[in-house]
């Protein structure tokens, strides 16, 4: 047969780069950045270059599952499963309603994008509103913010006409959230003679490594630093009057909230320099062109809406926004156009009063139903109550309280994971189906444009799209299924009409799929992108993915009769902003002698979130350290590797201590998606859950319940002797 490439796009995570697949006689031999594809320059990082060993992994899920009576999985067809499943449904929605059936798109949506429009469209056929996603466990913030300020309809300034860039608990190099296109050459061209890089974070990421001003804030303090921003460009006067006189209400009330947050005290306060402060506003006050953007530690710590809404009533004050003329950053290319005004949208309300949870009063926001609650949610019993849960990610290790959600997990009556490997979340499902791999289905770029529309960290800058076929065949004794066709064959068997929609177009035309023949996975597509500004066969005729011209579009006048304005002064952000200054700075962090540590979130480099747990021992990392400063370490009497115990006043887990010099004393930085289980001392280097020392009712937001998941109060300590003999005597067993 001998050897072939193919193209593909990676969905190892959002950044989704172009690559070139060689399969060797039938066998998908080596993965690497495609050189031909447009703004990427080949880029492709070690898990793209790991896409391999995934597809060939021999544990790889290759038939589906059934849970026995006594818990053990039985194979069973991946039809029959489906028959099982419908007849499941069926009996739940006749006893409990519609709404005890709910979906979760999380990570599990990635590999296979038709799914994100086919879970939402089973469920309204249904009759669910049940529709939790990962958004409401990631950055909700940014979404309610973007609510209580209002938006500008003319979007951000394209990165062409930056001198500045504000980044709030973000790490792009690692993340590529921003700068998703190979951030660290982005990063290098963007920041070295262009535009000035502020970056804020209790760490020196490998992204701050590249800022002007790098504030080492205490997690938690971005409330205190930005309103110390804010307090410093109205300070100086050099805001853009015209802009705010124009556009915003609320100015007055604003300067009079952060009258308090004066450079000393915020210094003081946040464990910042005072001049590195100073140096940041006059970078702001400086730049006529800009863009700020707030990541996962802006967003998880405690009052992570502030944070968020500040941030963007900074922006305002100095009119970094896309104005007539301008270029229109994140065209859309494979969904409909947009016209773009220089003009603002008003703010909306971020609760939805028509669907409410029976957990703390959670009511449905502009984020999504608060996923932080969905545990605490199934196990009430009664009316209200959920028996079925369709689950396109990894809860067991992303969801925070890992008992709690095992708990609940395991009471529901029907849990449908699908999964190309038994991942500890398939290991609690009833149903778990094979699904296939993301060599073996067609891909297009939408998925990433349309989180672009309420994250602007992912899709592309300019007019770019790109769709591959599907690069090899699911092997021949493989019995599995892409996972859209879940949700279709079960519709069939439901006798449902699916509709597929665009959640976030408020005119979406809902187009109807045929249920009698089963589309193909590119008819679906041609569906999902009805109306495209690019029609799909179009961008189908670019191998390498393009940029379409025609797509560029500009932002146009602003309209006689706009009378919106941004909001400066939303009273509840207000009153929480007043909340910060009154409550004394221990009392805020709840650190103690007890808890000492705040332990943050980060992200890795080798791994996405939960998945592929199998091939983490070839890249090395079946395990995550718990990273201290290297005086902390010595504080502890400890050494580089060694086991230590991580316990918050909820759980603890086991892990192996590492050094990095680059983070603030008093943090400590483990990353999510490992572990799961009950852990015991010498399990340390297995991988620890770090969702264990997190509580969903601790912090719950009260519009999007998102729990403090970052800059909480923690312990770090040194193992026992008796358990490092535990240790010694049972060495782990890392294959
Ligand atoms: N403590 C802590 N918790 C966090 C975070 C944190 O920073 N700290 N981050 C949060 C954030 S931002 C997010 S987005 C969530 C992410 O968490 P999730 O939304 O849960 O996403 P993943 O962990 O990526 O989901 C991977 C799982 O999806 C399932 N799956 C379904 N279909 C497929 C498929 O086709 N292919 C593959 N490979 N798997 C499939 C598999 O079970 C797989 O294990 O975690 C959140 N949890
Ligand atoms: N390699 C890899 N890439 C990924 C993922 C992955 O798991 N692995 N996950 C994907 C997902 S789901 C998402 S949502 C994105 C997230 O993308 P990012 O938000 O960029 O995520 P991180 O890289 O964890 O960066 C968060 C940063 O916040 C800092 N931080 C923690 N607490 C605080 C705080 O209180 N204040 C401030 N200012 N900073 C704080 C941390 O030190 C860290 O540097 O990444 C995506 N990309
Ligand atoms: S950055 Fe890595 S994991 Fe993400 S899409 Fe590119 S190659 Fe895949
Ligand atoms: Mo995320």
């Amino acid at each position: 047969m001998g050897a072939v490439t193919k193209g593909t796009l990676c969905r190892s995570c959002m950044s989704m780069c172009p690559i070139e697949v060689t399969i060797e006689d039938g066998v998908v031999a080596r993965a690497q950045g495609d050189a031909a594809a447009p703004i990427y320059q080949g880029f492709c990082c070690p898990k793209g270059r790991m896409l391999p060993e995934m597809q060939n992994h021999p544990q790889r899920l290759k038939h589906s599952l059934k849970r026995q009576p006594d818990g053990s999985y039985a194979p069973i067809s991946t039809e029959q499963a489906l028959d099982d499943i419908a007849t499941k449904l069926e009996n739940i929605i006749s006893v409990h309603g519609a709404d005890a059936v709910a979906v979760y798109l999380g990570g599990g949506n990635l590999e296979q994008p038709a799914a994100g429009s086919t879970a939402p469209a089973l469920l309204k056929a249904i009759g669910s509103r049940m529709m939790f996603s990962a958004v409401t466990i990631d950055q909700p913030g940014m979404i309610v913010a973007s609510a209580l300020h209002g938006e500008w309809d003319g979007g951000r300034m394209h990165p062409s006409t930056w001198d500045v860039f504000l980044l709030v608990g973000s790490n792009p190099v690692i993340s590529k959230q921003y700068f998703a296109q190979n951030p660290g050459q982005q990063l290098k061209s963007m920041f070295r003679e262009q535009a000035k890089l502020i970056v804020i974070d209790p760490r020196r990421t490998e992204t701050a490594r590249r800022a002007h001003v790098h504030l080492q804030s205490i997690p938690g303090e971005d409330p205190t630093i930005l309103a110390g921003l804010i307090h410093l460009v109205i300070a100086s006067g050099r805001f853009d009057r015209d802009f705010i006189r124009e556009n915003t209400q609320g100015f007055d009330r604003l300067k009079a909230a952060v009258a308090k947050f004066t450079p000393d005290y915020v210094a003081k306060r946040a464990g910042v320099e005072v001049d590195l402060l100073h140096q940041a506003a006059r970078l702001l006050c400086e730049a006529r062109g800009g863009d700020f953007a707030t990541g996962t530690g802006a967003a998880m710590a405690p009052r992570g809406n502030l944070t968020c809404y500040l941030a963007s009533c900074l922006q305002t004050l100095l009119g970094l926004w896309a104005r007539e003329g301008d270029l229109v950053s994140k065209p859309p290319v494979l969904q409909k156009p947009r016209s773009r005004r220089a003009q603002p949208n008003p703010p909306v309300r971020p609760r939805s009063d028509d669907i409410k949870l029976r957990v703390r009063g959670l009511h449905a926001s502009v984020a999504g139903l608060p996923t932080g609650a969905l545990a605490e949610e199934i196990l009430l019993p009664g009316k209200g109550t959920i028996r079925a849960l369709f689950m396109h990610g990894g809860a067991m290790l992303s969801w925070p309280q890992e008992d709690l959600v095992r708990e609940a997990l395991e009471s529901l009556d029907l849990l449908v994971v699908p999964d190309i490997e038994f991942s500890p979340t398939a290991a609690v499902a009833t149903h778990v189906l094979a699904t296939t791999t993301q060599l073996e289905v067609p891909v297009m770029t939408q998925l990433c444009e349309i989180a672009s529309t309420f994250h602007h960290g992912y899709g592309w800058d300019e007019p770019y799209a790109a769709y591959r076929p599907a690069v090899i065949r699911p092997p021949a004794d493989s019995d599995v299924i892409e996972s859209w066709r879940i949700h279709y064959r079960i519709a069939q068997r439901l006798g449902l009409q699916l509709e597929l929609t665009n959640p976030f177009d408020p005119v979406a035309v809902p187009q109807p799929v045929d249920m009698i023949n089963e589309p193909t996975t590119d008819e679906l597509f041609e569906l999902m992108c009805a109306g495209s500004t690019v029609p799909l066969a179009e961008v189908k005729q670019h191998p390498h993915g393009a940029i379409f011209e025609q797509a560029r579009s500009i932002v146009g006048p602003r309209s006689p009769d706009c009378v919106a304005r941004l909001e400066l002064a939303d009273p509840e952000m207000l009153a929480e902003l007043d909340k910060v200054s009154e409550t004394p700075e221990r009392q805020w962090r709840s650190t103690s002698a007890e808890w000492p540590f705040l332990l943050i979130a980060r992200r890795n480099h080798h791994t996405t979130n939960a998945s592929h747990q199998q091939v983490r021992d070839k890249l090395k990392k079946r395990y995550n350290p718990a990273f201290l400063h290297p005086d902390d370490i010595a504080a502890l009497g400890v050494e580089e590797g060694d086991p230590v115990m991580v316990a918050s006043p909820y759980g603890e887990i086991f892990l192996p201590v590492e050094s990095d010099p680059d983070l603030r004393c008093g943090t400590v930085s483990i990353s999510h998606g490992f572990g799961g289980g009950r852990m015991r001392p010498s399990d340390y280097m297995q991988g620890a859950n770090v969702n264990r020392l997190l509580r969903t009712d601790i912090g719950s937001d009260p519009i999007t319940g998102i729990p403090h998941m970052s800059a909480v109060p923690v312990v770090v300590r040194k193992v026992k002797a008796d358990a490092a003999d535990l240790i010694r005597e049972k060495p782990h067993d890392l294959g």
